[in-house]
């Protein structure tokens, strides 16, 4: 049966390829999609197509692509491999966009999370022509039942001239219900509080609203979201993971947080999921989650009773996962929220609701600085996304990683970060497998003291305290956070040049 209920709207109902067609070179088109949840499964094959063919006519045809955060290969891989993106943001993590970003192809506009959605609206990327939206049903009234992400639909169908909707039979026809899509946000300077002062307290509606008179057509599909596998904790992670669950007994024996804590944020990546793991095992129970992504240790945690419940903008399943919440989807109901991603990720709610900020980075340097999103300064990973969000805003953030990298060639704890995400100033508390180190409240060279005992990797911790001592004694009048700055990036510098730091 038809999940395409509005007569209107079911009078569109055509091909991936005629919807595609509407699509033009040159075209800014945002699609649903968040950690590879919601994202169109049919169009952007059909526009791929399109373009491989333009492409092989000698002619140009590339779009600016924005999203709400990564997809998957049917959606950004097909359209890397035709070689159709010119702009891309705010977020990416598929391998082969990422490598034509890399090469200086696509221009990717890496923005936090919080921000694309106004950003948008405040006009700073121009105007959008095209949105392509999954949903997974089409109401009688033309009212919209979002799918297993929200990201940035809302403003993507506010905004677009036209709308192609996706209806996907795949998704669970009961997600209606799931979602809390609201439609306060103003621009300044109208701008009023957002009501929000519990995880999972609704301030809007469970429906997406789109003008029918812009849909331009209605695709019909039943492909699965891309579920990716997540790895079993290993006994790095699993250190981790002891460290933090340890540091946050400490804060509920100093009174500094309440036995159920405050609501966590978790990253996604297998230490943040392994973090996850850690709680369940633990003894705190009656948690929530104020979070961006539902991995599948978020549903362990709500079946246990770890969590309460969660509210975020997207589910982040593997195969496994998504069986088990479509079998179980009734024990869910009302204990997860899906949201706006300028509302998961929105910098008054989470700094109001003291949000326990967990994610992951790719180097910190010895005074906090923490680099989320660059490898050896130039090359992108996959972006900034809602670390920044989380993190700036947060009650308490942690950043967690391996001591080292690449078979321990890398230190991820180095003398300067060869890109900044989150500056000495925002970062709270440093985590590696080797121990956790608490910046707050601590001047630079006590911060630098305590990063090098608590988190370096042995095989680097004499070379970077002898790197401070010497930098402390060589410029005796420049002592607040002491550099060599001939030598402050040689560690990136020697693993470029030997394969080793
Ligand atoms: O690459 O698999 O090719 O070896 O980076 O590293 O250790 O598996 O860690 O999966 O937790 O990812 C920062 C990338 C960490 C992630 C980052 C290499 C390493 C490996 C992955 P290989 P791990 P994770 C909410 C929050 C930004 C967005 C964010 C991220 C790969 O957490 O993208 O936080 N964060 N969003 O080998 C060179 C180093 C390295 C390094 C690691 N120092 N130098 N390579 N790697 N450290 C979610 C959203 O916003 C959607």
């Amino acid at each position: 049966m038809s999940r395409v209920s509005c007569p209107i709207l079911s009078s569109r109902i055509t091909t991936a390829e005629h919807a595609a067609a509407l699509i033009g070179p040159g075209d800014n088109v945002g699609i649903s999609g968040f950690t590879g949840a919601g994202y169109p499964k049919a169009v952007p094959a059909a526009l791929a197509a399109r373009m491989r063919a333009a492409h092989e006519r000698g002619e140009d045809f590339r779009i600016g692509l924005w999203s709400g955060a990564s997809t998957a290969p049917d959606a950004d891989g097909v359209l890397a491999e035709a070689h159709g993106i010119a702009t891309r943001l705010p977020y990416n993590s598929d391998p082969l966009l990422r490598s034509e970003i890399n090469a200086g192809e696509v221009d990717y506009i890496d923005a936090h999370l919080s921000h694309s959605a106004q950003q948008m609206w405040f006009g700073f990327y121009g105007r959008l022509d095209v949105a392509v939206v999954e949903v997974a049903a089409i109401l009688p009234d033309g009212r919209l039942v979002p799918s297993s992400s929200v990201g940035n639909n809302k403003t993507w169908l506010d905004q677009a001239e036209r709308v192609i909707l996706e209806v996907n039979s795949w998704q669970p026809r009961a997600l209606e219900g799931f979602h809390d899509l609201y439609y306060g946000t103003a621009l300044p300077p109208h701008r009023r509080p957002i009501p929000l002062t519990e995880p999972m307290q609704r301030i809007g509606e469970p429906y997406l609203r789109v003008d029918p008179a812009r849909v331009v057509a209605v695709v019909e599909t039943d492909a699965p979201d891309r579920n990716s596998p997540f790895a079993e904790p290993d006994d790095t992670s699993e250190a981790i993971a002891a460290h933090l669950l340890d540091f946050l007994r400490h804060e509920v024996a100093a009174g500094r947080m309440p036995p159920t804590l405050l609501p966590l944020q978790s990253g996604v990546g297998n230490t943040a999921n392994a973090v996850l793991a850690g709680l369940g095992a633990s003894e705190f129970t009656g948690l929530t989650a104020y979070t961006e992504v539902l991995q599948d240790a978020m549903l362990d945690l709500l079946d246990s009773g770890t969590l309460a419940a969660a509210s975020a903008t997207s589910f982040g399943l593997s195969d496994a996962g998504v069986r088990r919440f479509t079998e179980g989807i009734e024990r869910y109901r009302g204990r997860i929220l899906l949201r706006s991603e300028e509302i998961s990720n929105h910098p008054e709610v989470v700094r109001r609701l003291g949000v326990i900020a967990m994610n992951g980075m790719i180097e910190a340097d010895v005074y906090g600085n923490v680099n989320s999103t660059h490898v050896m300064g130039s090359a992108i990973m996959n972006g900034i996304g809602g670390s920044g969000d989380f993190a700036r805003n947060a009650y308490l953030n942690f950043f967690l990683s391996p001591s080292t990298a690449k078979g321990g060639a890398i230190s991820t704890i180095v003398p300067m970060v060869s890109h900044v995400d989150h500056t000495e100033h925002d970062v709270h508390v440093i985590v590696t497998e080797q121990g956790l180190a608490d910046l707050r409240g601590l001047s630079p060279r006590r911060r630098a003291a305590r990063v090098v005992a608590s988190c370096a990797h042995p095989g680097f911790r004499d070379a970077l305290a002898d790197y401070l001592e010497r930098a402390a004694r060589e410029r005796p009048t420049a002592r607040h956070t002491p550099h060599l700055l001939q030598e402050a990036l040689a560690w990136h510098q020697r693993y470029l040049e030997t394969g080793r730091m």
